[in-house]
């Protein structure tokens, strides 16, 4: 049979929509099927002997290794670019297996202080029980490579952010960090939850790792935990080795089923979570009980140049604060009723939440203040709604503040 080879290279978009190679079953489905297994047969000793020492390919345990799993590896290492990806359990466990393969007692490592709650406590707290320091540059210093080199010495083994980072939006610059990381011989982490590799690819700007909540974007429903990790392949060998074959974090064959499926339609539903957020954040903006709106795409936010030029559009994700602070918010937050008053984003629904009070309560004021969270912010991950629906909500519920 004659097939012609496609004579470009595929785009993006393409990609997300393609398997990334063929699935070998006689049935010939569209879709792959979910290999819920836990074990695998070996044809001989010699043969399971030989996938042991890796002389032989295959699988052995699917705490090693899946076919479901792997095909969605394979899928997110070709759209953030990268060589190779591990699927984890959850956003969480990819960000633990990160710094737990690659810090040990004694190193440090150069974070952004605003980021996901969980994230924070992790390093601040957890990592630290371990004797592996978090050394946290504020969102306002981290913008001068100096700012960073001052806190970088030889036992900084990685720089870590979040950009757009939760829950300010605030915007850091890939490239920078990605040079000072680069000038030490040490990787940069970055958190790629908020933009998804349709909007941001950070191994492009310099970055040497990528970590998702795949929960998030990638999953879009909702309806399943999970997290990934792009790097090199060498990196993720050693993630694997150091890390996710002894702590198990691995993903069930189902979720990674599920998480294929909800990136078929990425770039659809980015396009339009982008575009409602715009809207959303510019009728925010125009309100006269809003007091600020946290958004990079609006040319007031002071990250908006950078995220011009790093992000292909500015997301479904934004932050505001309304006159009257936090009782004000709270009446806001009680009296939407189609926005849905929950923690997580990036799903189908539009959901409201309150960062100092929930997604962000893991930090003390006084951090809060330091990474630039308001106490009366809140934050909205705009869904696939009409924006039109949201925005009479909205107004319904500023009406009542
Ligand atoms: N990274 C970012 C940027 C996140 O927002 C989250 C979760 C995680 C990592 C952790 O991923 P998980 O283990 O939950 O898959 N963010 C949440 C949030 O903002 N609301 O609820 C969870």
């Amino acid at each position: 049979m004659k097939q012609t080879k496609p004579t470009r290279p595929l785009s993006l978009e393409t990609q997300i929509v393609h398997g990334v190679h063929t699935v070998h079953t006689t049935s010939l489905d569209l879709v792959a099927p979910i290999h819920m297994t836990s074990t695998y047969r070996f044809q001989s000793a010699d043969h399971g002997a030989g996938i042991f020492d890796g002389t032989e390919e295959g699988f052995v345990y699917t705490r090693i290794g899946n076919p479901t799993v792997a095909l969605l590896q394979e899928k997110m290492a070709v759209l953030e670019g990268g060589e190779a990806a591990i699927a984890t359990a959850s956003g969480m466990s990819a960000i633990a297996a990160v710094g737990l393969s690659l810090a040990k007692p004694g190193d440090n490592f150069v974070s952004c202080t605003t980021l996901y709650g969980g994230t924070f406590s992790l390093f601040n707290r957890h990592f630290k029980d371990l004797s592996i320091e978090s050394r946290f540059i504020a969102p306002s210093t981290g913008r001068t490579a100096e700012q960073i080199e001052a806190l970088i010495d030889d036992r900084t083994r990685f720089l870590y952010m979040e950009t757009p980072a939760n829950p300010t939006l605030d915007i850091l610059d890939i490239r920078l960090w990605g040079s000072v990381a680069q000038k030490h011989g040490i990787p940069l982490v970055v958190d790629n939850t908020f933009a998804s590799p349709y909007l941001q690819r950070p191994l492009e700007l310099g970055a040497e790792i990528v970590v998702h909540s795949a929960t998030k974007y990638l999953g879009g429903h909702g309806d399943i935990i999970g997290g990934v990790i792009v790097s090199n392949a060498a990196i993720i060998d050693r993630i694997r080795q150091e890390y996710a074959h002894h702590y198990g974090p691995a993903m069930s064959p189902f979720n990674a089923w599920l998480f294929l499926r909800g990136i078929k339609t990425l770039a659809l539903r980015m396009e339009r979570h982008c575009d409602s957020g715009l809207r959303i954040a510019q009728w925010l903006d125009a309100h006269p009980k809003v007091d600020a709106v946290h958004y990079p795409g609006l040319p007031s936010h002071p990250g908006h140049g950078v995220a011009r030029d790093q992000m292909r559009k500015f997301g479904g994700m934004l932050a505001f604060e309304v006159k009257g602070g936090l009782a004000a918010g709270k009446t806001i937050m009680n009296a939407v009723s189609l926005c849905i008053l929950a923690v997580s984003l990036g799903d189908c629904e539009t959901l409201i939440q309150h960062p100092a009070s929930m997604t962000h309560a893991t930090y003390t004021p006084a951090e809060r203040k330091e990474a630039g969270i308001g106490e009366g912010l809140i934050r909205l991950s705009v869904g696939l709604e009409d924006p039109d629906d949201i925005i009479a909500d909205l107004e319904g519920a500023l009406d009542l503040a």
